[in-house]
């Protein structure tokens, strides 16, 4: 899609989302409930809800969110309806965040990366090397100090439902990259958050954040030389086929987050509630499943492809070189960064 066109269709669907919102929240119909049913006081309630993606169809965290849809209408026999917005049709993820901070677009599944420039507690995330693998980085999302930091975007006006799993990010060029050194003069595209502004900075590159969708073209046209991300985002956003150059340091291990408007948590039931965030809860396992499967087509693919592969044997070069971001964060997160390492253990 156009820009041009992508900015309208996120212009109207606000419009849209905020028509159906008034809708679902203002008391729509009334369903009767059969008796012995002494329920909350919107149980009965129907409702029509959104949830937009940033990825395409069969991408593991859409089949998450589907799953987790058909959950709730499931548990909501049918009264609680989630229509899927897979390919970023709502606008890209910062647009949807601010969408669902008022309320137009109720739920969605995004990146902790963006989410760090609207609730600082998920910045952590964006730190370098602070996770040894998926079974540490797992242990500490589901420790009780994990669900916190779901919780702490209340203060951002958002209810964070689950985390779904999103590996491990590396780097890759249209020009070669062998080593940390070879970062030195690129211009690499982030997620949009000053962590890693500065952790470009620290490489010696140039950091252009940008939306996800515009990464492509960008790598196409050479605004920018290269980006990162983990193996399935870089295959399924073709990206694998312009930027040939791939070196797997692993700098960064950041969660998907599944999350609704606090404008719309706080209207419902706290039956409904529950249900919602049962749902999610059970959709993380479809979630990882699919995950785990991506993973390893989108290394199959890779290796098919002719990318120039690179595996970092020893990240110390890594780690040294991007110590400076720890350094300059390691105040504001230091709670959280002594429990992921707890999490170690
Ligand atoms: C992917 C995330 C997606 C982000 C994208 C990005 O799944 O939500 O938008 O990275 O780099 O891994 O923007």
């Amino acid at each position: 899609m156009k820009k041009s066109t992508k900015r309208l269709s996120a212009t109207l669907s606000t419009v849209l989302g905020a028509s159906l919102i008034l809708a679902a929240c203002g008391g729509t119909a009334d369903k009767a409930k059969t008796d012995g049913d002494k329920g909350a006081k919107s149980e009965g309630k129907t409702y029509s809800f959104r949830l937009a993606d940033t990825h395409p169809d069969n991408y593991p965290t859409v089949l998450g969110d589907k799953k987790f849809a058909e959950l709730v209408n499931k548990k909501s026999d049918g009264r609680i309806k989630i229509s899927v917005f897979p390919n970023g049709s709502l606008g890209d993820e910062k647009s949807v965040i601010e969408q669902v901070q008022l309320g137009a677009v109720e739920f969605t599944r995004v990146s902790a990366g963006p989410l760090a420039e609207f609730s600082k507690p998920l910045g952590v995330f964006s730190l370098p090397y602070i996770f040894d693998s998926s079974e540490h980085e797992w242990k500490f999302l589901n420790s009780d100090k994990g669900k916190e930091m779901l919780k702490s975007l209340e203060a951002s006006k958002m209810e964070g439902l689950a985390y779904y799993d999103s590996g491990a990010r590396s780097f890759y060029s249209t020009k070669p990259i062998k080593s940390v050194d070879d970062l030195k003069g690129q211009k690499i595209r982030v997620q949009q958050n000053q962590i890693n502004i500065d952790l470009i900075a620290a490489l010696g590159g140039s950091a252009t954040p940008m939306p996800y969708g515009e990464v492509f073209s960008s790598l196409q046209t050479g605004v920018i030389d290269g980006a990162e991300n983990n193996t399935p985002s870089y295959v399924s956003a073709n990206h694998y086929q312009v930027a040939k150059n791939l070196i797997l340091d692993g700098h960064q291990r950041v969660p998907e987050i599944l999350l609704a408007s606090k404008t719309v948590w706080d209207k419902l039931s706290d039956a409904d509630k529950k249900i919602i965030q049962e749902a999610a809860t059970e959709s993380v396992k479809t979630e990882r499943a699919e995950w785990d499967k991506m993973e390893k087509d989108s290394q199959k693919k890779i290796e098919e492809s002719g990318v120039k592969i690179v595996e970092v044997k020893d990240v110390k070069p890594w780690q040294n070189k991007v110590k400076p971001v720890i350094d300059k964060y390691r105040a504001d997160y230091k709670d959280v960064l002594d429990a992921i390492d707890a999490a170690r253990k």
